[in-house]
């Protein structure tokens, strides 16, 4: 690519100017964007499952309203992120093509099972948690259409974290049976968010270029740390315990450190090998195959209503 051109470039990114659509921009920006708004999108979208396996068993109808509520929002997301990823020049139809053929990775924490209700709270606490500490600097991402969308997102994800943590309270408020499946469920996802982080930073193959370009403004263990040291006091307020044996407070630096992530396993996630990938595919498959009647029938409306205008 052309020197002065990506001189250029770089030079409004260094003077916070937003990129847009019709903008010049390196090829790889344009690829590295389509590769992560992708994800994030499919992630929204394979992330109604975990939450969607409960609302046949929401313990009231107000929480069932809720989760519903909560639900629609991440469908919301999703098609709101595919059209920001075909701002850069790619169908949404490629994309999730990509993501049926199990060729577009999502995020690994939507391939863990939710066993019980308590499972609710814990998403909304620490997996919305973990999304909105990522997603508040994207705000910030150099690229308009990305930065504008996650404004909206952001705002919608922190009542998410909000009725999460308010499903913690209850149920650390409420029987000794509870305040188990409160513990149990903060047992199974802690490891699994404190990884959407994503590899450590020596491991992360993206975010030199990604910090230059601002698409990301933190790295992976910067946001890591930013999210441990937010949870681990509401941990505590909830009477919780981290399932962390490591888990230390330095008095020097003023922050959490936290033991050994398990890499193996994360590997395992992301090569299609967790507990739930391969259901969750299934599924999205199915319900492809299933909606097809009705995409085709839109199609087919406004082929006709295009007839009618036109006569
Ligand atoms: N899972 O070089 P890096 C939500 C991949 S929030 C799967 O560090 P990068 C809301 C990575 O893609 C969740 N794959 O990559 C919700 C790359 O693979 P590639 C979604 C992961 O991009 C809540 C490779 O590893 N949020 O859905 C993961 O610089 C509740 C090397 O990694 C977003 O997507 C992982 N955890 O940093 C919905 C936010 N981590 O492409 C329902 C936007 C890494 O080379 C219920 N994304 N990989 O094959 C980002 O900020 C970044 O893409 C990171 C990864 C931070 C996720």
């Amino acid at each position: 690519e052309d020197p002065d051109r990506l001189a250029a470039f770089q030079a409004r990114i260094d003077a916070e100017e937003k990129i847009e659509p019709n903008d010049w921009m390196p090829a790889q920006y344009r690829r590295t964007l389509v590769r992560q708004i992708s994800q994030h999108a499919h992630s929204e979208v394979i992330g109604m499952q975990p939450e969607g396996n409960w609302v046949t068993r929401a313990p009231t109808l107000a929480r069932k309203a809720q989760l519903l509520a909560k639900i629609q929002d991440e469908a919301g997301h999703g098609l709101y992120l595919y059209s920001a990823a075909e701002t850069l020049g790619v169908t949404r139809e490629a994309l999730y093509d990509q993501l049926l053929s199990g060729r577009a990775k999502y995020s690994s924490i939507f391939n863990y099972p939710t066993l019980n209700y308590a499972d609710m709270g814990a998403i909304g606490w620490l997996v919305d948690g973990a999304a909105i500490m990522n997603q508040i600097p994207l705000c910030r991402c150099s690229y308009g259409p990305y930065a504008r969308a996650m404004i909206l997102v952001c705002k919608e994800e922190s009542f998410h974290q909000r009725q999460g943590y308010a499903i913690m309270v209850a149920m650390c408020r409420g029987s000794a049976e509870q305040r188990a499946m409160a513990q149990d469920a903060l047992n199974r996802f802690w490891q699994p968010s404190i990884m959407m982080f994503g590899p450590h930073d020596s491991n992360s193959t993206h975010s030199e270029l990604s910090m230059k370009w601002k698409i990301k403004r933190f790295t992976n263990d910067g946001l890591r740390r930013k999210f441990i040291d937010a949870t681990v006091p509401q941990a505590h307020s909830l009477g919780l315990t981290i399932p962390d044996p490591d888990l230390r407070f330095n008095e020097a630096t003023g922050h959490w450190e936290h033991g050994a992530i398990d890499w193996d396993e994360f590997a395992r996630v992301l090569g299609g090998d967790g507990p739930c990938n391969r259901q969750r595919l299934k599924h999205r498959r199915a319900a492809e195959a299933e909606g097809a009647w009705v995409r085709e029938a839109a199609a087919a409306y406004a082929a006709k209503r295009r007839g009618a205008n036109e006569r």
